[in-house]
Order: C-alpha cells, then structure tokens, then sequence
C-alpha cells in the first residue's frame, strides 16, 4: 500500500473535526496534519499533529506540502450560504482562490488524491425541486452557489487537463453534535436540538414546511472516505457527484424531537435566510454516486435524531 500522508485544510470546522478525527483512525495519527486559520479544535488535541495555515497564503501553502511531505489534501476552508451572503466578495475570494491554490500546487507536486466538497447549494430556483438529477438546469443565485458551480468546473479542468485525481461530493445540509456549524442556512437543524435540550422551545429561522436535502455527519465522513477510496475507473464524475440522506422541514425535525422532550415547542421567524432555502431543491437523485461508488446512506431522521438527542444529552 502506497503511504499516504494528509493534509486537511479548515479542520478545526464542523466537517474538519470529525473527518480529522476519521482519517487518522485509518491512515494513523501522525500521517494527518490538521490545519486551520483559527485555533486547534479542543476535539483535536493530542490528537495528532496540527499547523496553523492560511490557504489564501500559497507560498506558505507550498512550502508545508513540501515541508510533511504531503500527498493528499482536504480542502474545507470556505464560507458558507448565509455568512456568504453577508459579504459576497469575500466569500469568492476565499471559496475560489483556496480552491485554485490547491489545485494548483497538487498538480506541481503530483500529489495523489485531493478532496473539495461542493454543496446542493449549486442548484438554484429553475433547478427541479424534488429529486434533483445530477445533470439539470443549474443557475444558482447565492454567492456560495456560484462559488461551488464555478468550483467544480476547475476540479473538472485540473482532472482533464493535468490528471490531478480531485474528487469532490455535492453534500446537503449536514447535522451534528461535536463541532459548531459554520454559518450556512441548514445550520437551524443543528440549533433546534441543543435549544430543545435546553430551553425546551425553538424560534426557527426558515418557515414550517421548508424542506430541505439533509444528512447525519457520520454518513456524510462515510462517503467522502468511500468516494476517497473508490478506484479511480469508478470516478466517472469529476465535477461533483449529487448526495442524498434525507429530506425534511422544520416542522418534521420538530415532531421528531417531540417524542424524546413532549413539551418542546417550536415557533417561527423567517429571515434573509428563507430565500436562500426556497432557491434550493427539497430532495436529490444521487443515483450516480450510488452506481458508480456504491453510496448507500444509513440515517433517516428517526434514527439521527435518537443518536443526536443520545449523544447531546450525555
Ligand atoms: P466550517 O465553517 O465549519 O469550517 C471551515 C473551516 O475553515 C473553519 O474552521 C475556518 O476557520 C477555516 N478557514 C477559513 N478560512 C481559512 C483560511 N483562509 N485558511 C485556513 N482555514 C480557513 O465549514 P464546514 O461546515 O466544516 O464546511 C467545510 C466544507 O464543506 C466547506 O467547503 C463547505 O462549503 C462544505 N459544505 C458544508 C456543508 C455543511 O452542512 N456543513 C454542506 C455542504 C458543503
Ligand atoms: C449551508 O447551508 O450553507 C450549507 C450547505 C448546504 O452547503 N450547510
């Protein structure tokens, strides 16, 4: 087996934590360096090595993958649907230049593998709202969707072009207990569990039947091993393959963590965040994934929330 040495850009995020936390089970705690802007994650520590990088500095960058001897990367840095939002211009620049910086010195090192996730946020309001194929009209109107699409097309240049082996999943909203969400727009689904918990009430940002493409994090770390570890002949998406766990509203989500806290009330109070939602499909097809890598997710929402309301309890 070829030795294998990881570096995961932005691991200290909601992703970054547990995918650290899951590669270096596999490849062995020394063999992932975790890196971040901000400070290491206290889930991290003593963990395995840690660097403090900004991506947006590719010299530093480049000297790093040189330095550890690095042959694959996670790229996670980037901000999401709703902070984006806020300011536009820097979340392109961000999404876009780590991307590029990435692509690039992977494919001046020859590195193995890279992984950068892409989101269904790439699809936009003229895009079919249930079962989205993965190939469809895909016009998105938030900055971070344009970021993502754009995104995807230079993973699939830099794979075409100079055979860097970059793969990339297009990941739902993603649900979890062990690190915080990083400003997107399915982050209520994390918050109504831990104010269920400890208010007993929800004031919900989106509106009661607003259903969205959702997934439990220990699914979503699954597939991004599995499409890491699949043979390269099975890749036949290089852009970003569609991924699907479940699809549910607030007032679903809600009813569900009513069988575990009866007197759980939930109200609503939409803001700038409920256009961004109703521009995104309510469900997925990632039949694809599932022909050519085998993807099979594992949680419905019945089974998430019990091992959510378990662990936040403990
Ligand atoms: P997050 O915001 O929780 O984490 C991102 C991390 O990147 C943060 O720790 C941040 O400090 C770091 N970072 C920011 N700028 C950096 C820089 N210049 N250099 C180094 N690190 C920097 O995000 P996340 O939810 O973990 O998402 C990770 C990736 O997955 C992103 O590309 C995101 O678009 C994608 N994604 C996430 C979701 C989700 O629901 N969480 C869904 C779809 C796609
Ligand atoms: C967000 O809401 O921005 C993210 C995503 C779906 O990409 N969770």
């Amino acid at each position: 087996m070829v030795k294998e040495k990881i570096l995961v850009i932005g691991a200290s995020g909601q992703i970054g934590v547990e995918l650290t936390l899951a590669l270096r089970k596999i490849y062995g705690s020394s063999n992932v360096i975790a890196s971040d802007l901000r400070e290491e994650n206290d889930l991290l520590k003593g963990s395995g090595p840690y660097v403090s990088l900004d991506v947006m500095n590719k010299e530093m960058l480049h000297v790093q993958v040189i330095r550890q001897n690095v042959t694959q990367i996670y790229l996670l840095a980037a901000i999401l649907s709703a902070t984006g939002e806020k300011n536009p211009n820097l979340a392109w620049h961000l999404n876009m230049q780590s991307l590029l910086n990435v692509l690039d010195i992977a494919r001046e090192e020859k590195l193995h593998k890279v992984y950068w996730p892409s989101s269904i946020a790439v699809f936009g309001p003229t895009s079919p709202k249930h079962n989205c194929p993965q190939q469809t009209i895909i016009e998105p109107t938030t900055v971070y969707g344009i970021s993502k699409y754009a995104g995807e097309f230079w993973c699939n240049y830099f794979s075409y072009r100079y055979g860097v082996d970059v793969r990339s999943l297009r990941y739902p909203g993603l649900i979890s207990y062990k690190s915080a969400p990083g400003g997107g727009t399915t982050d209520y689904a994390i918050e109504i569990f831990q104010e269920a918990i400890d208010e007993k009430k929800y004031d919900c940002f989106l509106r009661e039947d607003t259903y969205l493409p959702m997934m439990y994090m220990p699914d979503a770390i699954r597939a991004t091993i599995e499409l890491m570890e699949a043979d390269k002949d099975k890749i036949t998406v290089r852009t970003s393959y569609n991924l699907s766990g479940m699809s549910f509203s607030p007032m679903d989500i809600a009813a569900e963590i009513k069988k575990h806290i009866p007197e759980f009330s939930i109200s609503y109070q939409t803001d700038y965040r409920q256009a961004i939602a109703d521009s995104w499909p309510q469900s997925i097809d990632d039949s694809v994934a599932r022909r050519d890598w085998g993807w099979k997710e594992e949680y419905n929402l019945e089974r998430m929330t019990r091992d959510m309301m378990q662990n936040l309890n403990k």
